[in-house]
């Protein structure tokens, strides 16, 4: 594969991925995850952990997964190149998993002494990725290997902080998050 399709094919196969954790900051809110219980002193994960915001985040990418399934053939003729489809499973392990990786990130932080909003440098930029490539490969493995091949997960490892970061920093500028991170 020429290097710009495998940027592309990247990209299409993560957006799944992408999409949760943003969807749960425009989505987020009401009861917290842990309920305000503490552990050692600190909440287990903190306030900005809601049911709403990781309910809505997991099926927002799940749903957006389906409709790029629909959408591959078209598109990637229209590009030249070909495109990643979803089967479902696959679709809500990235979902789900961009959004577990972001709560066991939030645990470590709460653990860590860090506040709610706190950074945590290389952490906020790629639990989401470990925790959306986890849950992706336990929940549909063959897919998975087929999808992500090494240049693809290489391509993923280097392209999401940056597209976190100018993400984020948008965001912030638009007044949807408190923190650029
Ligand atoms: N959010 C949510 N549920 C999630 C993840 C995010 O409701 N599972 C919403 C919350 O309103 C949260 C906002 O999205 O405040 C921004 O997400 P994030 O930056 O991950 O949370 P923080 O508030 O910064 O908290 P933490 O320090 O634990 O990351
Ligand atoms: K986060
Ligand atoms: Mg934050």
């Amino acid at each position: 594969m020429e290097t710009v399709d495998t940027v592309v094919w990247a990209l299409w196969a993560m957006l799944p991925a992408y999409i949760p954790n943003n969807a749960a900051v425009l989505a987020g809110g009401g009861r917290p995850i842990d309920s305000g219980r503490t552990w050692g002193g600190r909440r287990i994960l903190g306030d900005g952990k809601t049911w709403r915001g990781t309910l809505i985040g997991t099926a927002a990418g799940t749903l957006l997964a389906l409709g790029l399934t629909q959408s591959a053939p078209a598109v990637g003729a229209a590009l030249g190149t070909d495109l990643p489809t979803f089967p479902l499973r696959a679709g809500l392990g990235l979902a789900f998993g961009a959004m577990l990786g972001d709560i066991g990130a939030s645990f470590l932080k709460r653990r860590t002494g860090r506040e709610r909003g706190a950074a945590f440098p290389g952490l906020d930029q790629l639990d989401f990725v470990v925790g959306a490539l986890l849950c992706g490969f336990v929940a549909a493995p063959s897919w998975f290997t087929a999808t992500f091949t090494l240049p693809v997960l290489v391509v993923v490892l280097v392209a999401t902080p940056v597209l976190h970061v100018v993400t984020n920093g948008i965001a912030y500028l638009l007044g949807l998050k408190n923190e650029p991170w």
